[in-house]
């Protein structure tokens, strides 16, 4: 009979194409890890009958436990016995089977199981993800660094500490005079290059940060005007205004940074009103880049079909998985919009490399976001891609790339952290 249940271990139908004996990997366990080595992540780990395993990000930064759980005691009983292989049937019933879809716990959910089944068919076919996902289309992926600074002597020392780690192309955040704290500025600037900034801090309560959308307006195109005229028209620069401003804000700042010839100005305003980036195309020709809290190509659908940005921002580990961003990268390409995925260190080590596949593989690459772990978190997540001369790659060990080291989580138990959150001078609570 054609159609109707396939249940897990059907026999392929009578006359219907025959099963091969390999094509079948049975999952025999997933299990949720949560450890903090630097900083809390959540990491899915699926085992098939034969022992090969996979692993997937699950991390939502500020709200890990939330995925944890979801994974734990909504999804983890739904894979064992499944076929490993079976990935697109796998995304399809846990996306529809959810009936409550969309949403950042359940597409960072989705996310991991999809990672770590991808892994596993890499493995198992005994090559690096990239190959599965069509090849390389590129010898190296550009990845951009981050800079900041408390004032502008400071950033240009960092940006120039970047420049010494190999980055090619640069973030550049700062501190703004009349504003205690803003987003992207490191503490302290760093000493050994790599950009020391995770604004989740471990506490009881979410820390409180000011904010002042004008005194920032009057001073960002003055911090590239000196950025430029240190280091000259060709360098990428980049600047991500954290959903901060209202649509002619954004206009507006997009407007005064046209001199300063931006490679992207990034999430300009809060996403949630994709119409709003009318007003700012309407206004601006600085590149827009929009998407890293976005979690299925719906939050796209808008943007992309009337080109109202530029770079599609989403990471794996947000986004439901390479099976989900693969699609909307594949929908973006048709409008000539490029890839520039979010790298922050609160994406692990496992949803970087996943990153790096993808990008490797697809046709419309922009920039990769590269944030470097820190020290604990390599200790635990052993990983194969390669930074050399500006450039990533995921290496070529079959699957991810990435190992998973119980013995060293051990020592990094899981600690409750907050993103902070951001009031208005009177007060008003506001975008962080
Ligand atoms: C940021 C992130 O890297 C970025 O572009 O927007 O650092 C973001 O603040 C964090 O991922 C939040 O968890
Ligand atoms: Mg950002």
């Amino acid at each position: 009979m054609i159609g109707g249940p396939v249940p897990a271990t059907a026999a392929a139908p009578a006359g219907g194409p025959t099963a091969g004996p390999t094509t079948r990997s049975t999952i025999r366990s997933a299990e949720v890890l949560v450890a903090s080595p630097g900083r809390n992540f959540v990491t899915l780990r699926v085992v098939t009958e034969d022992g090969v395993v996979g692993l997937g990000d699950a991390t939502l930064n500020g709200r890990e436990l939330a995925v944890a759980s979801y994974l734990t005691d909504h999804v983890v009983p739904l894979l064992v016995g499944r076929d490993a292989h079976r990935i697109e049937d796998t995304w399809q019933y846990l996306y529809r089977g959810a009936y409550w879809r969309r949403g950042p716990v359940t597409m960072t959910a989705i996310a991991a199981v999809d990672m770590a089944l991808w892994d596993i068919k890499a493995r198992l076919a005994g090559m690096p993800l990239y190959q599965l996902l069509g090849g390389a289309s590129r010898t190296g992926i550009m990845a951009y660094g981050h800079a900041s600074g408390r004032d502008v002597p400071e950033l240009l020392d960092s940006v120039r500490a970047q420049m010494a780690e190999g980055f090619r192309s640069i973030r550049v955040q700062t501190s703004v005079p009349g504003i205690d704290k803003v987003y992207g500025v490191a503490a302290q600037p760093s000493t050994s290059g790599r950009y020391d900034y995770e604004p989740a801090q471990r506490a009881p309560l979410p820390a409180e940060e000011d904010w002042d959308p004008a005194a920032y307006l009057r001073h960002i195109p003055t911090v590239f005007e000196a950025v430029r005229h240190e280091f000259g028209p060709a360098l990428p620069l980049l600047h991500d205004a954290h959903h901060r401003l209202t649509p002619i804000q954004a206009a507006r700042l997009g407007k005064s940074l046209e001199p300063y010839d931006l490679f992207w100005l990034e999430d300009c305003t809060p996403a949630e009103n994709q119409d709003a980036l009318r007003l700012v195309r309407a206004h601006t020709t600085t590149p827009l880049a929009i998407g890293e809290v976005f979690n299925t190509v719906w939050d796209y659908q808008t943007l992309i079909r009337e080109q109202l940005v530029d770079y599609v921002r989403s990471s794996v580990t947000h986004a439901g998985g390479i099976t989900a961003l693969r699609r909307i990268l594949d929908l973006a390409a048709q409008y000539q919009i490029r890839s520039g995925l979010h790298g922050p260190t609160d994406v692990s080590p496992v949803g970087m490399a996943a990153a790096l596949h993808l990008d490797l593989a697809i046709h419309n690459f922009g920039i990769q976001e590269y944030m470097q772990h820190s020290t604990p978190t390599s200790s635990v997540f052993r990983t194969s891609f390669r930074w050399e001369g500006g450039y990533l790659h995921p290496g070529e060990h079959h699957g991810l790339g990435v190992e998973y080291d119980d013995e060293a989580a051990a020592h990094f138990p899981y600690q409750a952290a907050y993103l902070p959150v951001s009031r208005l001078k009177d007060g008003t609570i506001h975008d962080w």
